[in-house]
């Protein structure tokens, strides 16, 4: 039975040893309770790091630990003490964490760090390759992770694999400042299906993508060699009826079976009719602005003295990778502004802050919820934040008030709550004044919306929505309908090469002869190409064509003196053999002198863009330009002169990264149709990369081979990667010949 494998840093069980004996308890964690049917139903196994170094780990405790995770149906991944310094405290936490939430100045960049975070993903592969069979699948989870998918794809490319980032991925202008952000985003593109919580780094990352690797896409898919991968979005949810049916169970007990903390909470509540508490809860981390909410608090204070004695903070800072300085720093400030604030406002009978440094019991943590009236959540960067979705779904009378910052990933999907910027004291303050005074039913028909949005996209829908997009990658109708040309239809093909008399072979040049250079005139033929179509050409049962939409001009310096057939400008010109060059159509250029101006203009306002200028077209290339910008200007350039091309009977040819204005009616069809006329062939073989190519095919009699070079839906009937493969397919031609010539010989 094909199984699932849930990939995370951590295992999701905490493990205790005493006296040598190995107890686990089941972690309650968002994520642990999101995968539960995934872990569970089909033999799923999670692979992860236990929480024990190898030096903790004796070999005898070892097998021990390793037969207790198995009864949970979990696989450790045993790391030592410098393996967690480098990997998990360096470049997980001093590295990508602060740069993916945006914190420049934390940091770091530190070679030995991501060394030890490559090999420390290898271990996590090498963990899981022992234990995945065909058909099954892998979701991975996290920043920890991100080198990850290749690796396995490397060594399993039928796997499916999926990834899921839970934290922000930040803009391509903080990203780029990542001196392995190519290995990175190469590492997450080894997986099938990309998710993310939100929209927004959905498109970051995309952005990156295109910029940093130029891979070309199709809305939210991007296409590489021979396989796409999908990006999409799934904001996280929570457990919902954990923690409403929690909550309502607790409000449900008598005083006597009250929690201490709740009496206390209880005992606030009544001290005054106007009395309110305010709930912050986080890890202790930098990204979630527990120093900026206090100055807030204080800002607060200050300037309406009438809630003094009648509001209340009680923020629960949770410690977190206390091993890291930044996270020391941040407890050393945010102890002093708790002093500060308290020391400066407290009076006998009344403390404005109520300051918990631990982690509580679920129980505690519902106590808290349910007493409070309104929640601060104020996380300068947060990927999603479940403590605000908690909150929410905790209220059971729709009392209370969520004001949540607006960095969060959270704050779309809860865009009914009071959303601020953290980062503004004086709205904070206002805001919390605002809440403070908000009629109730104001409040109830706000959370009524979100709690049934919560409810319905909860953390088992949002697992198998992300497991159902998996399920579905890989079938999109392109790579479907057009087969890969892999040893068995190569074979058939050579065949049917070897068994002809006559035969016509298309070639385009940039993209299928030639790879894509930023500046079109550096893509000269290479030796290795020359050679390559001089046997081809040799053999007189073969009629070779160049056909390109490459000028004249360019095409005579690299390919004059060969006696190949030459098609430019895609068919303005030809040349048969060593012939002269003719002009195939009777064409015009009096046109240029409105167009070329235009197109100026564009390239003056769009760098890195230029103008081709051919006997008969105009192209204008922006491969060396801001993808986006490219894009945009193309638009406007199409709108600018699509009167003009009316007017003289133009038409417009959109190839990669280029456009090219023409006069109509000419095409690579129309000119290759002209040299099937000639002759009886009885093997045509067309190859292409550009969807100008696509005329050939269309126009070619139907038994042509249509090839297509790269990832483009295409109407060719076989598809190739790269031009390396092109290289491949022609080696095999030549050598087909010469075995048929062997045995004519022999
Ligand atoms: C990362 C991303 C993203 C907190 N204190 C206690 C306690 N908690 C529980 C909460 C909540 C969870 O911890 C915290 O989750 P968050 O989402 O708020 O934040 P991160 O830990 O930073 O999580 C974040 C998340 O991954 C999921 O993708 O939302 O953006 O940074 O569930 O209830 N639980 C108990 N005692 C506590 O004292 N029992």
């Amino acid at each position: 039975m094909n199984k699932t494998i849930i990939v995370s840093n951590r295992l999701p069980v905490q493990l205790e040893i005493n006296k040598n004996e190995v107890k686990a308890t089941p972690s309650v964690g968002g994520l642990a309770t999101g995968m539960k049917s995934v872990h569970r139903d089909g033999n799923g196994i999670w692979v992860g790091w236990s929480g024990l170094t190898e030096e903790q780990l004796t070999s005898s405790l070892n097998e021990k630990v390793k037969k207790t995770l198995k009864e949970h149906q979990c696989v450790p991944v045993n790391l030592t003490e410098k393996d967690m310094e480098g990997f998990y405290y360096g470049f997980s936490n001093k590295t990508l964490w602060p740069q993916f939430h945006y914190f420049m100045e934390y940091t770091e960049f530190i070679k030995e760090d991501w060394e030890t975070y490559k090999k420390v993903n290898e271990k996590f592969a090498v963990e899981i390759l022992k234990h995945l069979n065909d058909g099954d699948q892998v979701w991975i989870h996290d920043y920890q992770l991100l080198l990850l998918p290749q690796i396995i794809k490397s060594q399993r490319p039928n796997t499916k694999i999926g990834f899921f980032l839970h934290i922000p991925f930040p803009s391509y202008e903080v990203y780029r400042t990542l001196p392995w952000r190519k290995e990175i985003l190469k590492g997450m593109l080894g997986a099938d299906l990309l998710g993310f919580h939100t929209y927004e780094y959905e498109r970051h990352f995309l952005s990156s993508v295109q910029r940093l690797l130029g891979h070309n896409m199709e809305f939210n898919k991007i296409l590489l060699d021979g396989r796409e991968v999908l990006v999409d979005s799934f904001p996280m949810g929570i457990d919902y009826d954990k923690f409403a049916n929690a909550a309502k169970a607790q409000n449900k007990l008598p005083k006597s079976e009250r929690s201490e903390l709740r009496l206390k909470l209880d005992e606030h509540i009544l001290s005054d009719p106007n009395a309110k508490l305010i709930l912050s809860i986080d890890r202790l981390d930098y990204t979630k602005g527990i120093p900026s909410r206090l100055q807030a608090f204080d800002y607060f204070l200050e300037k309406y003295p009438e809630y003094h004695e009648k509001v209340r903070l009680i923020m629960l800072a949770v410690p977190s990778r206390s091993n890291v300085p930044q996270y020391q720093l941040l407890k050393n400030e945010v102890d002093q502004l708790v002093g500060h604030i308290n020391g400066k406002y407290s009076k006998v009978s009344w403390t404005p802050i109520w300051y918990f440094y631990r982690s509580m019991p679920f129980e505690n943590l519902i106590d808290l919820y349910n007493a409070c009236d309104i929640a601060l959540i104020t996380p300068l960067r947060d990927g999603m934040n479940l403590v605000a979705k908690e909150y929410i779904a905790c209220r059971e009378d729709l009392s209370g008030t969520l004001i949540l910052s607006e960095m969060t990933g959270a704050s779309q999907e809860l865009s009914e709550t009071i959303l601020i910027n953290p980062n503004n004291y004086e709205e904070v303050a206002d805001t919390l004044k605002e809440v403070i005074e908000m009629p109730i039913e104001e409040q109830q028909t706000i959370n009524e919306t979100l709690q049934k949005r919560l409810k319905r996209y909860n953390v088992e829908r949002w697992a198998s929505d992300f497991l159902q997009a998996l399920g579905e990658t890989n079938q999109s109708e392109s790579l479907v309908t057009t087969k890969r040309l892999h040893k068995r239809s190569l074979e058939k093909v050579l065949d049917q090469y070897k068994r002809s008399r006559k035969r016509l072979l298309f070639f385009d040049y940039d993209g299928t002869l030639a790879p894509f250079t930023r500046i079109p005139k550096n893509a000269k033929p290479t030796p290795e190409v020359f050679d390559l179509l001089d046997q081809l050409n040799s053999d007189e049962k073969n009629e070779l064509v160049l056909i390109t939409g490459r000028d004249r001009e360019t095409f005579d310096e690299w390919f004059g003196h060969k006696n190949y057939n030459l098609v430019v400008e895609h068919g303005a010109w030809s040349r048969l053999k060593a012939g002269d060059w003719e002009v195939s159509e009777v064409l015009t250029n009096e046109w240029f002198e409105s167009i070329y101006p235009i197109l100026e203009s564009f390239t003056d306002r769009t760098p890195g863009s230029l103008i081709e200028e051919k006997d008969y077209s105009l192209a204008w290339h922006y491969r060396g330009s801001d993808p986006d910008l490219g894009k945009q200007r193309v638009r406007a350039l199409i709108s600018t002169i699509s009167q003009l091309i009316a007017n003289h009977n133009l038409e417009i040819l959109e190839g990669d990264k280029v456009v090219e204005i023409k006069v109509s009616g000419v095409n690579k069809g129309r000119s290759a149709s002209k040299f099937v006329l000639n002759e009886n062939y009885d093997f045509i073989f067309a190859i292409g990369d550009d969807w100008t190519d696509e005329f050939m095919y269309r126009d070619l009699p139907e038994d042509t081979v249509t090839v297509k070079v790269g990832p483009k839906k295409t109407i060719a009937k076989y598809r190739v990667d790269n031009t390396d493969h092109v290289f491949e397919i022609i080696k095999a031609l030549n050598k087909a010949g010469d075995q048929e010539i062997m045995r004519i010989v022999e």
